[in-house]
Order: C-alpha cells, then sequence, then structure tokens
C-alpha cells in the first residue's frame, strides 16, 4: 500500500507497506528517511532530534546530496551537499508489481529558483524500489544545451547497535581523501570506527559489506566511483543540534556517490544514474 501522509505540522511524505517492507519517503528532498523489513530492526538511522520542516534537511535516512558534495567550491554562501535534498519533489508514479514490491518515482525539475543557485536545465528522476531489498536509483538528464559537471551522493545513514563492534568490507588498498587532515592516504584492511571519520574513497566501484554486532548489510552501487564514510563521533555530535549527545554509537554514514575527482560530466541531453541497492 503507498499512501500519502502528512506529520503534525504539515510535513508531507509517503508511506509505503508491503509484505516485504516498510518505508517513508519525504517529498522534501526525495528524503527516504525510513525503511525497515518486516520482522527486523529499520536499515537507516534516524536522528529523534531531526527537524521535518520545509528548508531543513531531515538528519538520516538517505538525503540526496546533488548537484554538488559538500560545500559548493565556488560559492560558500550557497548549501552544503546542493539544493535536491531542500527542495520539493513531486511524486510522477507509484505502482506495486506485486504485494512484495512497491516502486515510487520522484521528480526535481529546474525552476526560477534552481537556475539562481545552479544555472542549468535538468531533470533529477529518484526511483525507489521497496522490497525485501532495497533500490534507490537517482538519475540526472541534462535538459541544457551545454553540459554540466555533478558530484553527488546517496548519503545513507546505517543503524547500527554499537559502533565499536562494526567494520566495513571492501575498502582494502583503495585510496581516500581524509576530510579531517586534508590528506590522501590508503586503507588497509576493513574499515574501523573508533573516533571521528570523514573520509572520500575515490575510484572505487566494488559492493561493501557492513558488518555490524547483530547483522550484514550488503551496499551495492552501480554508476559511483566514490564511497563516503562518515562518523561525527563524541565532539562534532555534541556539536549537532539534531542529534543527541550519544548518536554517534549507533549509526554510521556509508554514501555511494560520484564525488570530487570522480564528478560526472553529463553531455547535453544525455543522463547519469547514481544507484545503490541494499541487502
Ligand atoms: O558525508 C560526510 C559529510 O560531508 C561530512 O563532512 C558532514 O558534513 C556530513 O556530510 C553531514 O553533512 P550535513 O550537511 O548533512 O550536516
Amino acid at each position: 500500500m503507498i499512501t500519502n501522509k502528512k506529520t503534525a505540522n504539515g510535513f508531507a511524505y509517503i508511506e509505503i507497506e508491503n509484505k516485504s517492507a516498510s518505508a517513508r519517503i519525504a517529498l522534501q528532498g526525495g528524503h527516504l528517511f525510513h525503511y525497515q523489513q518486516q520482522g527486523e530492526k529499520p536499515l537507516l538511522w534516524l536522528s529523534q532530534k531531526s527537524h521535518f520542516e520545509s528548508g531543513k534537511a531531515i538528519r538520516g535516512g538517505i538525503p540526496i546530496c546533488w548537484p554538488w558534495f559538500g560545500k559548493n567550491l565556488t560559492h560558500k554562501d550557497l548549501p552544503q551537499h546542493g539544493f535536491a535534498r531542500i527542495s520539493p519533489f513531486e511524486l510522477l508514479e507509484s505502482n506495486e508489481p506485486d504485494e512484495h514490491t512497491s516502486v515510487v518515482v520522484l521528480q526535481l525539475q529546474s525552476s526560477e529558483k534552481t537556475l539562481l543557485l545552479w544555472p542549468f536545465q535538468f531533470q533529477l528522476f529518484l526511483r525507489i524500489t521497496v522490497g525485501s531489498t532495497l533500490k534507490v536509483a537517482l538519475t540526472t538528464r541534462n535538459c541544457d544545451s551545454q553540459s554540466f559537471t555533478v558530484s553527488s551522493a546517496l548519503h545513507t545513514y546505517f543503524a547500527v547497535s554499537d559502533i565499536s563492534r562494526v567494520s566495513v568490507q571492501g575498502l582494502n588498498k583503495v585510496r581516500y581523501w581524509d576530510a579531517l587532515t586534508d590528506q590522501i592516504k590508503r586503507q588497509q584492511g576493513d574499515v574501523l570506527i573508533g573516533e571521528e571519520v570523514d573520509r572520500v574513497y575515490q575510484k572505487t566501484t566494488e559492493s561493501l559489506l557492513l558488518r555490524d554486532a547483530v547483522r550484514e548489510v550488503h551496499i551495492r552501487p552501480e554508476g559511483s566511483s566514490s564511497a563516503v564514510i562518515w562518523n561525527p563521533w563524541k565532539e562534532k555530535t555534541r556539536r549537532m543540534a539534531d542529534m543527541q549527545e550519544d548518536a554517534y554509537k549507533t549509526m554510521l554514514c556509508i554514501e555511494t556517490a560520484n564525488a570530487l575527482e570522480d564528478a560526472r560530466n553529463v553531455l547535453a541531453g544525455e543522463e547519469h544514474s547514481l544507484q545503490v541497492t541494499l541487502a
């Protein structure tokens, strides 16, 4: 079943319930903020202090970072991680091919408002398939007469039982930019989290495995050359208004992206899709 809902303060979202899973997707940002397989714990982490207000990004789920990842290097005053995640998407289609699968397609397209932020004509499609696995496909269509470059991320917040017992497999020997030290390093073995971590792994297309004490999650990227690992740890979490003080212990961002040198040039009239399947 796919129903349109609103929070008490009028924030619109889509609720999905089928025999395999449930999900919730805010129209603002096409922001999937809940996904839970029937009989399992939620797969995605959502802050209990998250905003659900127009113009403020939800803290958790899968924020869509687009058309730039991180800070806008040429215009410092533009929103971090682009404007898609704080823009109103429209629901283009919704269907349920069987009782275990629900599909929704949302769209954001260029407007006078977006052209002021980013001077290109575009259509951005977000196709979310909710079933025993979760598939998110973000497709950029260049509707302009010139090519443009996009950096982007499916900025996925995973719920974990205890960050000190988590490892991420699949990035061994991969080069990464360490945002905390502004250095380029190379991963040795699995990624373990025992301090603040903010890394952009480059030129990697491999599937990753998140191993938590209570479950394993397979992360299968398509159309992605970057993986971002982020945990704000104690101090940064303490400074974030939309996160409880100990939130860092039960969340880990593993993001499917094209960031920094992996940004993608989309030719006029062409498309590019960034996708991830979580299982
Ligand atoms: O994905 C890592 C990162 O770029 C971190 O540097 C941190 O800023 C995080 O994203 C969250 O960003 P946000 O704008 O959602 O607070």
